[in-house]
């Protein structure tokens, strides 16, 4: 796609999320850790992954694991938009009886590999997923994404030690660096950098872009990119709340229940 047409799918999926959210049940959504990561999304599944709409289960798809489960909107927006999923369930987002929860836990739903919402599993599992790719010899890339927030688990350091060991390089990492977390600040709270020098120490091939710019993250997923025996992990900054004004960088938008008034002010500056 070009870019231009990669935007604009990019704001198609920031208009669902705004409007699925509007219809939530509950307490809401996580509006702005979705709104965030729309962009590396779009790319992902608009350009980069290989996986058949008519096949779900295509043993040879790549996998893509989303390690901030908080932040579903950007996933069930491209599963929706590719036809994985229909609108028509989409409408149903967080109500009662939904398979469209508020973090991924829909058990054989077409695109969830698995569940997550308890921070700093992905990796692990898309490590494991890796791992098993090579021992089948299958030609499959593994994508999984974090916040860096999500940094703060212990849990998420072995499995990128294990990633080097084994050299995983059918293996991508992505974080989302907006710098802001649930209770605030990321910096402020637990200081994830330098995350650069970071996974570089742990041995993995690192790649730094705007992630609200798919230019760069094109750029950056390009399969050039990848080291021969190492994963990758792409840090990607970003803005939490990306692409709605009122939700720019304002973690008062991490989780909330949307007003009519502010849903017709996105979609009006998300045309
Ligand atoms: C193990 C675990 N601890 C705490 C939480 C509660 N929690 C939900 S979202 C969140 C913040 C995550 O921050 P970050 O990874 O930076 O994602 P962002 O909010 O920026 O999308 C926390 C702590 C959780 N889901 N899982």
């Amino acid at each position: 796609m070009r870019i231009e047409q990669l935007e604009e799918k990019a704001r198609q999926m920031r208009r669902l999320c705004m409007k699925m959210s509007y219809l939530a049940g509950g307490e809401g959504a996580h509006v702005g850790p979705a709104l965030s990561i729309m962009d590396i999304m779009t790319v992902l599944y608009f350009e980069v992954m290989n996986y058949r709409v008519e096949e779900p289960d295509w043993e040879d798809r790549d996998r893509f694991l989303l390690s901030k489960g908080h932040g579903v909107l950007g996933l069930y927006a491209p599963l929706i938009l590719t036809g994985l999923i229909t609108q028509e369930e989409g409408n149903t987002f967080n109500q009662t009886k939904t398979r469209l929860a508020g973090h991924p836990s829909g058990k054989g739903m077409n695109g969830i590999e698995h569940p997550s919402g308890s921070l700093g599993h992905g990796l692990s599992v898309a490590g494991g997923m890796a791992l098993a790719a090579r021992m089948k010899a299958r030609p499959y890339h593994v994508y999984t994404l974090m916040g860096d927030g999500e940094l703060d688990e212990g849990s998420i350091w072995e499995a990128a030690m294990f990633a080097a060991k084994y050299k995983l390089w059918n293996l991508t990492a992505i974080i989302d660096v907006n710098g802001f977390q649930y209770g605030g600040a990321t910096d402020k709270l637990m200081k994830a950098g330098p995350i650069m020098d970071k996974w570089r120490a742990f041995g993995w091939n690192v790649l730094e872009a705007d992630g609200n710019d798919v230019a760069q993250m094109k750029e950056a997923f390009d399969k050039k990119h990848l080291v021969k025996d190492q994963p990758t992990c792409i840090v990607a900054r970003t803005v939490k709340g990306a692409g709605f004004s009122k939700a720019c960088s304002n973690n008062d938008w991490h989780h909330v229940k949307i007003s009519q008034e502010d849903l017709e002010l996105a979609l009006r500056e998300l045309e």
